[in-house]
């Protein structure tokens, strides 16, 4: 073992030394930085892919990704066996191997595997994959140089969007029993299902079976272009910064149209067209359109989690099945459909920090848990007992013809969703599918809320680990003295809400604010913002009046 751990100390001075002595985290989304910073972490992420697939006796995944960042930057994410986020220890040991010295490297890798009693002789294996920055295709090779270290076997899967590898790694690890572990058995499994759910028909209405898709210049572009083909026409694309001009994420994508509340860059809204954005790995997706009048109308996840779980909530009513059905949602979801959805619906909802590990985590509590950042990441889980039930109910001989068939949609429904993390294609095939059956266009789903205005905005402050917070991100706790400075701000605004938090990505600190009126959200950001610069040592320029 210490040679085998020595030789993967001796490939990293060779092949991948660590250059600077820059303190890198995981974080929320694991590393994340510029490009040319992270090689050796790669590496070493390589190294630790290995004991933690030797840890699980079985594979472990690892996508190369910055997601919505810009081109330059990169980053690397574990994928747990179950197409899940690693667990905490295993994020700690990632930072800690990524920032000892070539050297110290043996060090930590054994004591790795004291910790977490790994048998060396067990087999590791490791699926990859990446997205298409031009930084991705060498970063991937050094990562396949760490596991090679170790003596990990690997599968290179190329080009991937995130939530295909998590539902490769997901299939890999149970046998088939989630689908075909490859990128086809994803198309398969999707679009079949997809085209299944059609066939059961939908009702009269306004419902359009065409997109107007901006990818971000992202892996979507090729991705959603590949799952078209096995579609058969039960859905057309018109695809827009497909990556063939412009730069990935630049001034388009998921989080652009989200954060900069309008349409991306190189795509023309019309009146009543369906347009939706990837971010650029293709696990956030966004709607929009233009309205008659030529007002911007966002679709967030916040609307899509009402609409995925009001019709969800129908079906398993009408299939009679009684399975306790809630949803997820964190500090940012929009105070209105926060209401709609608990006063309207009916349907329970819990709200949990910033991140897909925490809402994944929270929605197994229950029976069908639809998770979704406000920021289009989400997905819906089933657990065994919901999964049973609705495949009994679909098969049953006795139930009523209506039960059977709610069942059967959900059943098929269940198909089309990517249950392991949040997905922009699946998502937007599970959408479609509702609107499909509920006969609508974009502007009967929009309809359902409308949001209170609100605005982000970054304050930088010298440590922003100096901000602590509580109540999943509601309250703030340190420094001392700013929440009631919050709590004062707010209540001089109707329908005031508004929350700081430290960035998870970012070296910044995170301002929300929302109110009943566009000026009263953006000055409320304005003014908790000047607060956090006053409070927590900020740095540079002070938020600016808007
Ligand atoms: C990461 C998270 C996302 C979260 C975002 C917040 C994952 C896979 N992704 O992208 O869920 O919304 O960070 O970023 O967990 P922030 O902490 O910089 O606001
Ligand atoms: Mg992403």
């Amino acid at each position: 073992m210490a040679s085998l751990t020595q030789k993967a100390s001796e490939v990293a001075r060779e092949k991948h030394p660590r250059k600077q002595e820059k303190f890198l985290q995981y974080g929320t989304a694991g590393f994340r930085t510029k490009a040319e910073d992270l090689d050796h972490v790669i590496y070493r992420m390589g190294l630790l892919a290995v004991l933690a697939s030797k840890a699980r006796k079985a594979t472990i995944g690892v996508m190369i990704t910055a997601s919505h960042n810009p081109e330059e930057d990169n980053g690397v994410k574990m994928i747990d066996t179950m197409g899940e986020m690693m667990p905490k220890q295993w994020e700690e040991y990632s930072t800690e191997l990524a920032n000892v010295s070539d050297e110290k490297i043996p060090e930590v890798l054994e004591k790795i595997i004291a910790s977490e009693k790994i048998d060396m002789a067990t087999e590791a294996c490791v699926s990859y994959a990446r997205d298409t920055r031009p930084s991705s295709a060498s970063l991937a090779h050094a990562l396949m140089e760490g596991i090679q270290a170790l003596d990990g076997k690997f599968k290179d899967f190329g080009l991937l969007s995130t939530p295909q590898l998590h539902y490769i790694v997901c299939c890999q690890n149970t046998n088939g029993k989630y689908g075909a572990p490859t990128e086809d058995g994803y198309y398969q499994k999707l679009s079949s299902a997809f085209i299944k759910f059609k066939e059961m028909g939908g009702k009269e209405g306004a419902y359009q079976d065409t997109l107007y898709l901006d990818a971000a210049n992202g892996v979507g572009a090729i991705k959603v272009q590949l799952i078209l083909k096995h579609l058969n026409d039960t859905l057309r694309i018109n695809l827009f910064n497909d990556g063939s001009s412009g730069k990935l994420n630049y001034q388009c994508g998921a989080d652009f149209v989200k954060m900069q509340q309008t349409a991306p860059t190189g795509m023309t809204l019309e009146a009543g067209r369906k347009c939706i954005s990837y971010d650029g790995d293709a696990d956030r997706i966004m709607f929009f359109f233009q309205d008659q009048a030529g007002k911007f109308h966002m679709l967030d996840g916040d609307k899509q989690a009402a609409l995925i779980a009001g019709y969800l909530q129908e079906l398993a009513t009408q299939s009679g099945l009684s399975l306790n059905l809630g949803l997820v949602q964190t500090a940012y979801a929009n105070g209105n459909s926060t209401t709609y959805i608990t006063e309207q619906m009916k349907v329970p909802i819990a709200c949990v920090p910033t991140g897909v590990k925490h809402l994944h985590h929270k929605a197994k509590d229950f029976d069908v848990g639809i998770y979704f950042e406000a920021n289009g990441h989400g997905t819906v889980i089933f657990n065994d007992k919901a999964t049973d039930q609705i495949l009994n109910a679909a098969n049953s001989e006795s139930s009523a013809e209506e039960q059977k068939l709610a069942a059967k949609r959900l059943s098929v429904l269940m198909d089309v969703i990517n249950q392991t993390v949040g997905d922009a294609i699946s998502d937007m095939l599970v959408v479609e599918a509702i609107l499909f059956a509920r006969g609508w266009s974009i502007e009967d789903w929009d309809k359902c809320y409308t949001d209170l205005p609100n605005r982000q905005l970054k304050v930088k402050v010298s440590d922003r680990t100096a901000i602590t917070t509580a109540d999943a991100e509601r309250k703030v706790v340190t420094p001392a003295g700013l929440q009631g400075e919050v709590d004062k701000l707010v209540a001089g605004y109707t329908k005031g809400r508004s929350f700081v938090r430290p960035s998870g990505t970012e070296d910044v600190v995170r301002v929300y604010s929302e109110a009943d009126t566009r000026e009263s959200a953006d000055s409320l950001a304005y003014e908790v913002g000047l607060k956090v610069y006053e409070l927590a040592v900020g740095v540079g320029d002070k938020p600016v009046k808007p």
